[in-house]
């Protein structure tokens, strides 16, 4: 059987990028988001090319977020996310190291007013207020949310 669904909720997803081709990746995983059955895109913020943060020596990020209407339940969409990572040839392994370069990486931020903060999966995403890359385009579709 699978999952029962849920009643629809709203998500932000941020998206970053800074290996490879940052815009190609970004943009397929939000079309790989939209083509989901239980993932509907709501909004999309423009991509904006950020300072990295985290150790020195790696390039700039492109970063944006996707506002999605979703039946998943947050564990379902993570693991969902996580897929569409794999699928676009994010290796977990690519970098050891905490917060080194990476090819794509989908970050559920808000799902919800829900709180969690269970092991992997951690809403609102930690110090998000903290993190201008997620916010200055987080700002541009959720005008209307608090955190
Ligand atoms: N993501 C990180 C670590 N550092 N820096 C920027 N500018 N943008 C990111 O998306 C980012 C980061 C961990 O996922
Ligand atoms: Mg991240
Ligand atoms: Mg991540």
């Amino acid at each position: 059987m699978p999952e029962p669904t849920h009643i629809p909720a709203n998500a932000f997803i941020a998206l970053g990028s800074n290996l490879g081709d940052r815009e190609f990746a970004i943009e397929s995983a939000r079309t790989a988001l939209g083509r989901h059955p239980e993932i509907e895109t709501v909004r999309c913020s423009s991509l904006i090319e950020t300072d990295p943060v985290g150790p020195p020596g790696q390039g700039p990020y492109l970063n944006g977020v996707t506002m999605v209407r979703t039946t998943l339940s947050p564990r379902a969409l993570l693991d969902a996310m996580l897929a569409i990572e794999r699928s676009l040839g994010r290796i977990r392994e690519e970098s050891t190291e905490r917060w080194g370069p990476r090819t794509i990486d989908l970050d559920l931020v808000l799902y919800s007013d829900l709180i969690i903060d269970e092991p992997g999966l951690t809403i609102p995403q930690q110090r998000l207020h903290e993190r201008r890359f997620v916010m200055q385009t987080l700002v541009q579709i959720a005008n209307d949310v608090l955190h």
